[in-house]
């Protein structure tokens, strides 16, 4: 079903609320306040980027918690910014006139027009597992992809497979990058990501022309260059030794550390301690839930079990805290990135391989 919107949330945003989310937008950015006027500018720019956004395997969690009516804002925002010219979810044409869209938007901004994936795309037999308008996942990204101008990864499924990748993968599925070579691919992962993050980057993006910094893993250094653990509010509790031991001891309702009942924040990088999410400022750790660790790659394989401590952390003896062991975490990602490789061999994907005449990836802001 296409989404809906009242008539409040696609009322224009007025000048002060529009220079809010920009400021909340250039502070998730860690940008200084005299970079708000230049970001506004761009934002109010009339030239609005197309965008063609498609969906594969994936609950829509990203877009809905990107254009959900709590955020009216940045809803709005987002709205304004790009021209959505393709968007299953919110769009009105259906069936045949849906996919004619999609040909004419391709054909008519070749080139020129940003590329958004959700979803995971499925590579066992022949792609058959994920097919819209009688054509498989990986025929419709070969055939789009080569005609955008770069390509955003939104969420931890087209980012790096997400769930539907997790072992035993019965779909053989894999993340954007894994198929598309020569592009510029940002990863925004997460299940779903942080609005802002999607924000920031496409501000940045209309700003300075370029999208902002990424780390190895293809994830915008403001939003991923940190870790939870080093940002979180139950920090003093890790370094004192004061520790969760059940859900809902008294630890827990003292607000402890939940190191010892899962929280993979000390491998995990993201900024949700910082900006949260929804209109009440909440996110997992905050409400008393360790982090299952959702914006690295494999998650549900490398983060599991949820409910058991993270190895190779140093727990807090004569009172400070110390993390060991990124390697080990590192060795496991590499294994998992290794068997979505293998699977690529398997199905002779490699022949699917899409090759753009897209430019190097931004290394640097
Ligand atoms: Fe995946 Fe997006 Fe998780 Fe869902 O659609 S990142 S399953 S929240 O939302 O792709
Ligand atoms: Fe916060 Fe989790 Fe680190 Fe504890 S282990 S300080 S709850 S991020
Ligand atoms: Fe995901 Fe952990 Fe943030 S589970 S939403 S990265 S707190």
């Amino acid at each position: 079903m296409p989404r809906t919107f009242s008539e409040s949330e696609l009322a224009p945003l007025s000048r002060r609320d529009f220079l809010k989310v920009c400021a909340t937008v250039a502070a998730a950015m860690g940008l200084s306040d005299a970079m708000i006027p230049r970001l506004a500018a761009a934002a109010a720019s009339p030239a609005r980027p197309p965008v063609v956004w498609l969906h594969f395997q994936e609950c829509t969690g990203c877009t809905e918690s990107l254009l959900r009516a709590s955020h009216p804002d940045f809803a709005r925002l987002i709205l304004d910014l790009i021209s959505l010219d393709y968007h299953e979810t919110v769009m009105a044409a259906a069936g045949y006139q849906a996919e004619d869209v999609l040909q004419e938007t391709i054909k008519k901004y070749n080139g020129k027009f940003i590329l958004v994936v959700e979803g995971a795309i499925p590579t066992k037999d022949n792609g058959i597992y994920c097919k819209i308008g009688n054509r498989t996942a990986v025929d419709i990204l070969a055939d789009t992809a080569p005609h955008a101008a770069a390509i955003i990864a939104i969420g931890a499924c087209a980012s790096f497979g997400g769930i539907q990748a997790a072992a035993p993968n019965p779909t053989g599925a894999v993340g954007v990058q894994d198929l598309v070579k020569d592009k510029v691919i940002v990863n925004i992962p997460g299940c779903p990501p942080n609005p802002i993050s999607f924000l920031g980057t496409v501000l940045h993006f209309l700003t300075y022309k370029k999208f902002p910094a990424l780390d190895k893993l293809g994830r915008p250094m403001f939003a991923y260059g940190r870790k939870i653990h080093d940002q979180c509010e139950r920090r003093p509790h890790f370094d004192e030794g004061r520790f969760v031991e059940q859900f809902g001891d008294s630890g827990h309702r003292q607000g402890y550390c939940l190191y010892k009942v899962g929280c993979k924040g000390p491998e995990t990088f993201s900024n949700c301690p910082v900006v949260r999410f929804c209109d009440v400022g909440a996110w997992p750790v905050g409400v008393g839930h360790g982090c299952i660790g959702c914006t690295e790659p494999g998650f549900w394989d490398t983060m599991t079990p949820f409910y058991e401590r993270l190895p190779g952390v140093e727990i807090p003896g004569g009172g400070q805290g110390i993390v060991v062991g990124a390697d080990s975490a590192g060795k496991k990602i590499l294994a998992v990135t290794g068997a979505a490789i293998g699977i690529h061999a398997a199905v002779g994907i490699g022949r699917r391989i899409i090759k753009g005449a897209g430019s190097d990836r931004t290394k640097e802001d």
